[in-house]
């Protein structure tokens, strides 16, 4: 890897990446709609918003992989995600395929399969069950990435990303939980791993109150350091009471309460 570009470089993940990756690849590309601060040794900034094909041609010209965190980072209307998370992601992917880049670290969620009950733990097979219309565009980028992984050939890890932070920030979150260190490792095996085609994991610590049996990222040699356990005391203590039933059953919490208006509990 000569040239690694990161989207989406302005946001929590991109700035903490932008740190912990630099000099690790001879250029980092750093890429946002937003203006990023100005580029080091090493660095070349860029602004392109992903709707723009021609200019996410421009932004992926040159460069040996890519971790796409750009797009919306959340719930929002339609609108919203069709652009930044549907049109945009199949923009990276395919202006990647023209350009011959051979390796893409996808950043997917938890909510693309937030509809799974904390009482259950889930795998890399199981069906997406998403929580919002932003867990639904992450399902499409892990199919997306599946379709140009069998018929082009390009290597995916799809990272289903839990909830990244120096420390976890509530009591979900001490599930889903992954520091940067972590993240990191996880990026470096996507981007580097001679055998990556198509895989799908979950971006998470190794958390004693995880709902993810993690093993296909223990297989492809994810060794994670951290664990929220040494959080839990202070974090359950912080945690306000009254917490809306929906949101406590399923592992996506909020995203699965937000427009909830089913009458009956699917099975
Ligand atoms: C996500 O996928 C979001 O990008 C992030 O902002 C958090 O909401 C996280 O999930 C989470 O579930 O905590």
């Amino acid at each position: 890897m000569q040239r690694v570009l990161i989207t989406g470089a302005g946001g929590g993940i991109g700035r903490a990446l932008r740190e912990t990756l630099r000099g690790v690849y001879p250029v980092l590309r750093l890429s946002d709609r937003m203006a990023l601060t100005p580029s080091r040794d090493g660095e070349e900034v860029d602004q392109t918003e992903i709707a723009d094909m021609a200019a996410v041609e421009r932004m992926v010209a040159g460069v040996d992989g890519i971790i796409h965190l750009g797009g919306n980072s959340g719930e929002a209307e339609w609108p919203v995600i069709l652009q930044s998370n549907i049109v945009g992601v199949y923009n990276v992917f395919e202006a990647a395929r023209r350009a011959g880049v051979k390796r893409i670290v996808m950043a997917t969620s938890n909510h693309a399969v937030g509809f799974y009950p904390r009482s259950q733990t889930i795998d890399h097979r199981v069906m997406p069950r998403p929580d919002s219309r932003y867990g639904v565009s992450k399902a499409f980028s892990e199919a997306l990435a599946g379709l140009y992984s069998d018929k082009h050939g390009m290597g995916f890890l799809c990272v289903r990303i839990g909830n990244f932070g120096t420390q976890p920030i509530d009591k979900r979150r001490l599930a889903i939980w992954i520091s940067p260190r972590d993240l990191t490792q996880l990026v470096r095996i996507g981007l580097e791993h001679p055998k990556v085609r198509y895989e799908i994991v979950y971006g998470v610590s190794d958390n004693r109150r995880s709902w993810y049996d993690n093993s296909n990222a223990y297989r492809l040699g994810y060794a994670p350091q951290d664990d929220s356990e040494p959080y839990a005391e202070a974090v359950l203590a912080a945690e306000p009471p009254g917490a809306d039933p929906i949101a406590e059953r399923y592992q996506g919490g909020t995203f699965c309460a937000g427009e909830y208006t089913a009458a009956t509990q699917r099975e």
